[in-house]
């Protein structure tokens, strides 16, 4: 890995910074945000993983819808390629810039904690919380711990605003449940990572903060009985199930090993498979009795091998730390190759042993992921990266997925690292639909070039 601009070639269209640039940048942001010291810089062009390097020199900071309109309008005219970059948390290297494109970040917000601190919650969950910000969420469409419980962005985004490339800003920030006025264009921007325009506001639908929350950590023999224990969790829990999320054995010992306090809750033996499941409701004795009547159940039934439900808040918490922990161990391990994909439950651990049988000993294969949603993160974790273990791994994961009519991603999205692999999931038809848009919305191809659609078909 190292630079990105190895993967793909500079396009010849657009133009390269100048002083003149600089100071029409500082006029309308003012110096502070205009940056371009090297430290700070280093930061912005280096991904999470440390995987993708850009080399741009210049990151803005625009604090206005305004100031963004303007930045993009200039852009445009000037032909200056541009990363949007939010907490700069994504896994597929969308978020850094390839060449010198200018990055331009918007300020934190940390939306959780506020609308925790009312008698609501934000139906989006992940462990990037804290460093991700809205709009990076709402351009990858972030999946996370609770949308078997509250369902995806794009029924929860209400409305949003969105400055398109040439610097017009689209007022699209409804806050209607119902709104069947023509085609619903918000979406378009929900999941486009920063190709078609950058989200400046959303409207989101935040549910009533509840009562009563639990937490229970198992551990099962195989595969076959998580998936029985999901089955019977959506039937037995319904409405309270709020996560249900597993590990396997891998991702257990990454995470017990690698992150500093961690401590396993179910000390007594070793387990194949551990499930992470939380419930949320409104009577606290009604919803205890029936997790108990549902663990009881399963135990007798056999699907479940060992558990234990948190009895307080940090029990619970170091229970979700564990899971949440789980990205955080593998860059402490070493390389890791991560692959985020949609398929069926029943067939997914088989891609899982196949992969192992692949790659023999040289290197772990880690899965774990938000089995409630069908959607596996499959890691493949080596001491250093190594071009034996990618040829073991591509294109045979991507194949695998196709035959299963499964999602080369699930909720990380395409970014740099998937852009050519999109014909794995999506049609040729879909994806000249999808190119004839972003030629329509960003006829220069400024927004996050190379990213997203196949580099041929990047403006
Ligand atoms: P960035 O990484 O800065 O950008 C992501 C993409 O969005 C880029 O293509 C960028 O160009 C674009 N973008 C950013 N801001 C804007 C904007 N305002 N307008 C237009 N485009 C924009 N993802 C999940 O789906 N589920 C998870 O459970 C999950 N867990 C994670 C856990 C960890 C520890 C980490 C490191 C990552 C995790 N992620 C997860 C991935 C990542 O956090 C999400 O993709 C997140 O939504 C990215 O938000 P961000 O603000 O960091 O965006
Ligand atoms: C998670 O669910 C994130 O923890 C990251 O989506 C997944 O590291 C990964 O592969
Ligand atoms: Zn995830």
């Amino acid at each position: 890995f190292g630079s990105v601009a190895e993967l793909v070639q500079r396009s010849p269209s657009f133009s390269t910074l100048d002083s003149d640039d600089i100071s029409f940048f500082k006029s309308i942001l003012g110096e502070k945000n205009v940056v371009q010291d090297e430290d700070v810089l280093a930061t912005a062009n280096t991904d999470w993983m440390r995987k993708y390097k850009g080399s741009s020199k210049l990151l803005l900071q625009p604090r206005s819808t305004e100031e963004v309109s303007e930045i993009l309008k200039y852009c445009n005219s000037r032909h200056l390629a541009v990363a949007p970059q939010g907490g700069n948390t994504g896994l597929v290297g969308g978020s850094v810039p390839v060449f010198d494109e200018d990055a331009r970040e918007q300020s934190d917000w940390h939306l959780c904690a506020l609308v925790n601190h009312s008698s609501f919650v934000m139906p989006l969950d992940l462990g990037a919380k804290g460093s991700c910000q809205i709009g990076g969420n709402v351009s990858t469409n972030a999946g996370g711990l609770r949308l078997v419980r509250y369902g995806s962005l794009h029924g929860n985004v209400l409305g949003l605003e969105a400055v398109l490339a040439n610097g017009d800003v689209l007022d699209m920030l409804g806050t209607l449940r119902k709104d069947n006025t023509g085609y619903d264009l918000k979406h378009l921007f929900i999941g486009s990572e920063g190709s078609l325009g950058i989200v400046t506001k959303v409207s989101i639908l935040t549910p009533p903060k509840l009562s009563s929350v639990n937490i229970a950590f198992l551990a099962c023999k195989d595969y076959f009985s998580c998936q029985k224990l999901l089955q019977e969790a959506k039937r037995k829990l319904g409405e309270i199930l709020s996560a249900f999320e597993f590990l396997d054995i891998e991702a257990m010992d990454l995470a017990l090993n690698h992150l500093e306090g961690a401590r396993n809750p179910l000390p007594a033996s070793i387990h194949n498979f551990y499930v992470l499941i939380e419930t949320t409701g409104s009577n606290e004795s009604y919803d205890k009795e029936k997790l108990e009547a549902f663990l009881l159940s399963s135990m007798e039934g056999g699907l479940i091998s060992d558990g234990v439900v948190a009895q307080d808040i940090n029990q619970a918490s170091s229970f979700w730390r564990i899971r949440e922990g789980v990205p955080e161990a593998l860059i402490k391990a070493g390389a890791n190759y991560k692959y985020d994909l949609s398929l069926p439950v029943e067939k997914m651990y088989n891609l899982v042993e196949d992969m192992r049988a692949r790659l023999g000993g040289l290197a772990r294969v880690v899965a774990y992921g938000h089995l409630g949603d069908a959607n596996l993160h499959l890691n493949v974790s080596a001491p250093k990266y190594d071009d034996k273990i990618l040829a073991q791994i591509e294109p045979y994961v991507y194949e695998w997925t196709s035959k299963h009519r499964g999602s080369i991603s699930a909720e990380h999205g395409l970014g740099l690292m998937k852009a050519n692999k999109i014909f794995y999931s999506k049609s040729p038809k879909t994806v000249q639909l999808m190119t004839s848009i972003k030629n329509l919305l960003d006829p220069n191809g400024i927004l996050n070039p190379y990213k997203v659609l196949p580099h041929s078909l990047n403006p």
